[in-house]
């Protein structure tokens, strides 16, 4: 008698047999891993075509998955574009969102839903490693960086983290581990005060024969590293971190979190430190892009992309991990310290062919990199699709299968079909701030910039910040760059655009 059956032994090999090999490739949701750059500009990519600086590693990421040409960040500054990413609100809804110090208060309060603590709620780990910028524990001030800072990042949703409290030019320069200032010798305890310096502690201003970059301006408190910050810190020496290898320890951190976790869903929010100011790429990097120290902390962030997707190679967790790349604002040149960056530009564009830059309601303040790949499920291609980085939450909760509940992440849709290639329908519409809140709104091919009073150029930057007393209104298609003002010549879509932008402000969220 010939038996035709698969025995109960045969079938509790295949799970057994998929953990052997190390994969999670039968685990229903995929890995997410978000890599997240600073100031990164379109233009500053190879694969985008405007840049001088060879990105090999993002460049393959590139061919291997989606690149999108129409996605936008929430803002044209860091701490309202990740406000907006982790909570699916727009970051202009709530006071108190804009550029963080180093000693804010945790800006996202613990009663929010957040996009980490909905994938834990699916199962996921979750992890934080790098930038973060937006504030810790309870009050402005008055924490105690020589004990746990709380509330934090686990009271937002995330297992685990490892990060930078705000910017790289921002006290206290130390690296935080699950709310702990990591290396930190009692004996040597931190202060922070972004009031006033501590007494005997040299700034920038008052010793700026101690320093190795200098500032161009601000930038001229604290000195750690022969590098003066924004912000005051004494103590905790053996703590600080070395500007040259914040790329590596960050990578370091984010690896170990993917293989540690390797047998289970895992979501990383990964921001780095690169491309922000001061740009102090480690010596393998350091003078080798020919375009100073910017250029040089893009080869750094290329190598990083590198390292993350040798990792999920290694692993073979490619084909069942979604990794998008972008950036949480647009470029700038000079932030901050004389590196060089101005200087020896050259044919770079990293803003690509638009207007303004970092902190501009101008596309390029807000039009950002971005790139999703997945093996198996996303089709190598190009999308000029609208997209908009507040539609993450709402479609990694569709990837999952989670029921966004009312009143959860307001401003976010369910992009999902679009992030993955599957639609090529445009977001209704995008709405984005710059410095001063002002607010933009695309439609389609048009774009309206709200009028208003604020100065018309940052005078740090120079950066246009497209203020304007009057309305304005561009036609993306024709003009790209937005040159030519077409709100006088046609007054019926302005009003339709105000009456669109208002209509979403007032809406209760
Ligand atoms: C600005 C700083 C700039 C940078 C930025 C934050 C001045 C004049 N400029 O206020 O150097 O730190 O904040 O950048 O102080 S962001 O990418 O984190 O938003
Ligand atoms: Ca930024």
């Amino acid at each position: 008698m010939k038996i035709n059956f698969i025995s109960p032994f045969t079938l509790s090999l295949v799970p057994f047999a998929a953990m052997l090999a190390g994969n999670n490739t039968k685990q229903s949701t995929p890995n997410i891993v978000l890599i997240y750059s600073d100031d990164l500009g379109y233009g500053d990519l190879s694969c985008y075509g405007y840049s001088k600086v060879p990105t090999p590693n993002v460049d393959k990421l590139a061919s291997e998955g989606l690149r999108f040409t129409n996605a936008h960040c929430g803002a044209a500054t860091s701490t309202p574009s990740r406000y907006a990413l982790l909570t699916g609100q727009y970051a202009w809804r709530k006071q108190g969102t804009g550029i963080a110090t180093g000693d804010a208060a945790m800006i996202i309060k613990p009663e929010q839903a957040t996009m980490p603590r909905m994938l834990q709620g699916m199962g996921y780990k979750t992890g934080a490693v790098g930038k973060w910028h937006l504030g810790l524990g309870a009050e402005t001030g008055k924490q105690n960086w020589n004990g746990l800072i709380t509330p934090g990042l686990k009271e937002l949703g995330f297992d685990y983290s490892y990060i930078m409290a705000a910017t790289g030019d921002r006290t206290p320069c130390v690296f935080m581990e699950n709310g702990r200032v990591v290396n930190l010798d009692p004996a040597d305890p931190i202060e922070v005060s972004y009031i006033k310096n501590f007494s005997g502690e040299p700034t920038g201003k008052d010793n700026p024969q101690l320093l190795r970059m200098h500032p161009s301006h601000t930038h001229n408190q604290s000195i750690v590293n022969g590098i003066s910050r924004i912000g005051y810190m004494r103590g905790g020496k053996s703590a600080l971190w070395t500007d040259e290898n914040i790329a590596d320890s960050i990578t370091a951190k984010a690896l170990n979190f993917i293989e540690s976790n390797k047998n289970q869903p895992f979501f990383l929010y990964f921001g780095t430190q690169d491309v922000h100011v001061p740009r102090v790429p480690h010596p393998r990097f350091a003078g080798k892009s020919g375009l100073g120290a910017r250029g040089d902390a893009i080869l750094e962030f290329d190598w990083i992309v590198g390292q993350v997707m040798a990792t999920l190679k290694k692993l073979q967790l490619d084909e069942n991990t979604l990794v998008i790349l972008s950036s949480d604002n647009g470029p700038v040149i000079d932030d901050g310290y004389q590196d060089q960056a101005v200087e020896l530009l050259g044919d770079h564009k990293p803003w690509g062919p638009f207007r303004g830059g970092k902190y501009s309601g101008f596309e390029a303040g807000t039009r950002i990199p971005q790139i999703v790949r997945w093996i198996g499920k996303v089709k190598p291609a190009i999308s000029n699709t609208l997209v908009s980085q507040l539609d993450w939450y709402a479609s990694f909760a569709a990837l999952t299968k989670y029921n966004i509940k009312p009143g959860e992440a307001p401003d976010s849709q369910n992009g999902l079909k679009t992030l993955l290639g599957k639609s090529k329908k445009d977001r209704q519409y995008v709405v984005k701030q710059n410095l001063n809140n002002v607010l933009s709104i695309v439609v389609g091919n048009w774009k309206y910039i709200e009028p208003s009073k604020f100065v018309s150029i940052n005078k740090y930057t120079n950066t246009e910040l497209a203020n304007n007393p009057q309305p304005q209104l561009y036609n993306l298609k024709t003009d790209q760059g937005e040159t030519i003002n077409l709100a006088t010549e046609y007054p019926d879509k302005v009003n339709e655009l105000k009456i669109k932008l208002e209509k979403i402000r007032k809406s209760e969220k």
